[in-house]
């Protein structure tokens, strides 16, 4: 009986004794019953002398070759495969590899056609020779077309005896419209000329917020008026002030839309139906915005915008990061309108001059 109790007894204290010691374990893992971290004293913090702050290095501006990075790779690394070769084995297969690029069916054949009528057939199986012929031929396309004249801002790059300078910025949702005519507002601003910005996008309604800030940001005028729906109107009401008031420069925004809505194209042909009618030769600059990453698309939407307003030129943005630049040259090469600027990035100085050299040396050398 006592061995019995004394067993009883020594369980019971074992079971305690695990108990116990599990319940110490859980409430030790449980997070909040940790202690607090002792507060940080901020006298204690003073850094030594080491540790000061050192001013941070003005950032690198962008070079365009590391924005095109990925329009590199995406290009000449496919092409690479056959120009790195002794000798170029299947032409057809290069063929492929062209067509399933960014440039367009059309320039691609172009670059074909040129390629078989201008080299031998033996030089076709040279790498080298194809590769340079290939590199001047779409040189040629920039080249065209991107002139110093061709990429000239009027008003901007060279003096415009208009006054006010009209300018219509338009293309897709979100390709970057508000932005660039803000950098071109500024741009314009830092020159010392007169600038008015009007609101056009009357359909989105953070758009004239979002204009403000860089009208604010470039210390120009912005038009804006309450109750009015209709894009033209605003158009036509931001053109009679800036006159009125000796503007230089009146820049409007539109609210983006696809080139396949035909009653919001129709709605921009009025646009600039309305606005000359008080400057017959406005708008002296009617700019597509072009996000490069649409690719081929992109080549699309200008075909469409340039019929319905007949536009001087194109901007480019988001070259930056973009795998899809090689659209430029199908651009240039079946629509013939000059890039003015592309887009490298979201600050003003990302806004940069279009050279077509420098824009190929980045792709292909
Ligand atoms: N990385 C990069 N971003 C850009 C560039 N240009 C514009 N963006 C960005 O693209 C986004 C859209 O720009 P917005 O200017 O609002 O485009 P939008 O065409 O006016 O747009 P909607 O008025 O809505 O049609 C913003 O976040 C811009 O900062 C560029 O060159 N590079
Ligand atoms: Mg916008």
């Amino acid at each position: 009986m006592e061995i019995l109790l004394a067993n009883i007894e020594f369980l019971i204290a074992g079971a305690v004794a695990v108990i116990g010691g599990m319940a110490y374990y859980f409430r030790s893992k449980t997070p909040k019953e940790l202690p607090p971290p002792p507060p940080v004293k901020t006298e204690e913090k003073a850094p030594s002398v080491q540790e000061e702050k050192k001013p941070v290095a003005a950032a690198e501006p962008k070079t365009l070759k590391s924005a095109l990075a990925k329009s590199r790779e995406n290009f000449l690394g496919r092409l690479e495969s056959f120009f790195s070769k002794a000798e170029i084995e299947d032409w057809e297969e290069m063929e492929e590899v062209l067509y399933t690029s960014d440039l367009g069916p059309k320039t691609v054949q172009d670059l074909l056609d040129y390629l078989e009528d201008d080299l031998p057939a033996e030089a076709r199986k040279n790498p080298q020779a194809v590769k340079e012929h290939l590199i001047n031929k779409l040189t040629s396309y920039l080249n065209a077309v991107s002139t110093e004249e061709g990429t000239c801002l009027k008003g901007l790059d060279s003096e415009l005896d208009a006054k006010p300078v009209v300018w219509m910025i338009v293309g897709v949702n979100g390709s970057g419209k508000t932005t660039t005519l803000g950098k071109l507002a500024s741009l314009l601003s830092q020159k010392g000329k007169k600038v008015m910005v009007a609101a056009g996008d009357t359909f989105r309604a953070a758009a004239d917020s979002q204009l403000r800030v860089w009208a604010e940001r470039a210390g120009v005028e912005i038009f804006s008026p309450e109750n009015v729906s209709d894009p033209s109107a605003v158009a036509y009401q931001a053109l009679e002030k800036a006159k009125s008031q000796g503007y230089d420069h009146l820049l409007v925004d539109t609210a983006g839309r696809l080139h396949t809505q035909k009653n919001l194209m129709e709605e921009l042909r009025k646009m600039k139906r309305v606005i000359q009618k008080l400057v017959p030769d406005a708008p002296h600059e009617t700019i597509i915005i072009l996000d490069a990453n649409n690719g081929q698309n992109a080549l699309q939407q200008a075909k469409e915008f340039h019929q319905a307003l007949d536009l001087s030129g194109v901007i480019f943005t988001k070259m930056d990061g973009s795998a899809k630049a090689g659209v430029a040259f199908g651009v240039s090469n079946e629509l013939e309108l000059p890039i003015k600027r592309i887009g490298i990035g979201e600050k003003l100085e990302d806004l940069r001059p279009f050279k077509s050299q420098d824009f190929v040396e980045s792709i292909f050398l």
